[in-house]
């Protein structure tokens, strides 16, 4: 029966729209639209809060993310689980605090920090006959601790609930600089084969350090190992000349990918989580977007990740199955401008404010560390609206399973709430409380106050990055509602209320 197509008889009687049922070839499923639409997942990479028009960017236009924006929900007050990458992704995947597996921003060849047999967004909707697929960035870690990048590399995706992948490994600024498609790296030339290392140097590629004159952007000590398209990344690379990608054509390739995985799959329901690399660094957008922002590379990255996410939103448009995706967009940390790369994004930012009226951003434990644009669009079935509800990502996977129908174990996704109603927009209750991690680090937010434990350790990579870390040795209180730029400390005023959201973070933590 193979490579027959599967029928779908679609039941819109939720809606109140009339049936319409295709003939079937094979065995008849029946899908009821209203409870299993497919998911899109964009996630954005350091997009701040005050990154996008609909947020009150100034420095840079996006028409395309502001009419889902607009035309959905708007929320003010959505989170990523943490301030930086890796463990906000695997909260996202998992509905867990990365603290709990020790999430931290891993290398380039890490081995997958989310192991077969765990619980994941993926693997819950295969259960409810989703077809799962990952685009984009990973950051998650791949293979078992001592990857081959010229043979077959798991566990990854594959193994945990994905049925398609195509992924930059880690981040544009690490190595290995190629695209690994499902479980192999592609175009490799097997008689060069990569090798990695993150201690020293390997192969003889030229390396910011030794030849710096080699280089498109100064980059800081960490990002000076192996030159690739002249730009010095994290960690030593030999071999894969061939495999190797050129930044500037992200936006088509990973779009492409995309668009692909969708036509393939428009006829039943799928999930794709489109993972961005933009606007991470090195900053380097396709020279078609070149000054379409006033703030440089910046900018012009994020006109670009505008452009990706139009193009994908109007393929659905285009196939009619818009009205059947529920689309989530929203980032993994706070914003970051100097991030190891002289890219000017400093000195041309101009009045633009990427945290929007909060302070810190990427690595921060001040709000604008894991507050970020977070938008929820299903035409027909979302009705626009602007939510002020607390909302976290480590949420979706409950709320979808409630949506979908599947039941989640007791020791599976265990941070995630059930929160389908305020994702839908039907109420603005959402969460009491939420911890945000930073750096191992975590702060509780409580309603509209934000407790800040004494930090043990100041991470001293902080200051270069010129970002409000909120690292101190003494606890901090802040009234949100009166203070969203957490400017004045009241925590010696209110004693008890530190000692409530001790004890609260304490019970979070060692849940
Ligand atoms: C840091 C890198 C930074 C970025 C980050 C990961 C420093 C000194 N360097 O180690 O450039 O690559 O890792 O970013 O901060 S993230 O968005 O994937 O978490
Ligand atoms: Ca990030």
């Amino acid at each position: 029966k193979a490579g027959k197509i599967l029928s779908i008889v679609i039941a819109t009687s939720l809606f109140g729209c009339s049936q319409q049922s295709v003939e079937t070839e094979v065995e008849k499923v029946t899908v009821d639209r209203s409870t299993s639409p497919n998911v899109v997942i964009f996630y954005i990479d350091d997009l701040g809060w005050g990154d996008l028009g609909s947020y009150g960017a100034t420095g840079v236009e996006t028409p395309e993310i502001d009419r889902i924006a607009n035309n959905g929900i708007r929320f003010t007050d959505g989170h990523s689980s943490a301030a930086t990458c890796t463990p906000s992704r695997y909260s996202l995947l998992t509905g867990e605090h990365g603290f709990r597996s020790k999430a931290k921003i891993l290398k380039g060849d890490a081995p997958a920090l989310i192991q077969p047999g765990k619980g994941t967004l993926a693997s819950m909707l295969k259960k409810a006959g989703y077809t799962t697929g990952v685009v984009g960035k990973w950051h998650l870690g791949l293979g078992d601790g001592n990857v081959d990048w010229n043979e077959a590399i798991k566990p990854g995706p594959l193994e945990i609930g994905f049925d398609y992948s195509f992924l930059l490994p880690a981040t544009g600024d690490r190595v290995p600089t190629v695209y690994v498609e499902n479980h192999h790296v592609v175009d490799l030339d097997k008689s060069d084969p990569i090798t990695v290392n993150y201690k020293k140097k390997v192969g003889n590629r030229a390396t910011g350090y030794e030849n710096p004159e080699q280089l498109r952007y100064w980059a800081d000590k960490q990002h000076n190992d192996t030159i690739v398209n002249g730009v010095s990344r994290i960690g030593h690379m030999a071999g894969g000349e061939s495999a190797l990608w050129t930044d500037e054509d992200f936006a088509e390739v990973f779009t492409n990918k995309a668009i692909d995985f969708i036509r393939d799959n428009k006829d039943k329901p799928f999930f794709l989580f489109k993972s961005y690399h933009d606007i991470h660094v090195p900053r380097l957008p396709h020279p078609r977007f070149k000054g379409k922002s006033t703030m440089g590379e910046r900018g012009d990255a994020i006109v670009q990740m505008d452009w990706m996410t139009g193009q994908v939103i109007r393929e659905l448009e285009a196939l009619g199955i818009a009205e059947n995706t529920l689309i989530i967009f929203t980032s993994d940390n706070g914003p970051v401008l100097f991030d190891g790369y002289r890219d000017n994004a400093i000195e041309m930012l101009g009045e633009h404010k990427p945290a929007g009226p909060f302070s810190g951003g990427k690595y921060s434990r001040l709000e604008a560390g894991t507050r970020v644009p977070t938008i929820a669009y299903w035409p027909g079935t979302i009705n626009p609206k602007v939510s002020d509800a607390l909302v976290s990502q480590m949420d979706i996977y409950a709320s979808l399973a409630k949506l979908v129908g599947v039941d989640v174990a007791a020791d599976e996704a265990v941070d995630s709430l059930e929160q389908l109603d305020v994702w839908l927009g039907k109420t603005e209750q959402g969460r009491v409380d939420l911890l945000e991690e930073s750096l191992g680090n975590v702060a509780l937010r409580h309603n509209q106050y934000k407790f800040i434990p004494a930090s043990k350790l100041k991470p001293k990579f902080i200051k270069s990055k010129k970002i409000k870390g909120g690292y101190e040795n003494y606890d901090q209180l802040f009234d949100l509602s009166k203070d969203p730029g957490e400017m004045n400390n009241i925590a010696e005023q209110n004693p008890a209320l530190v000692e409530q959201f001790k004890a609260r973070v304490e019970d979070i933590v060692s849940n």
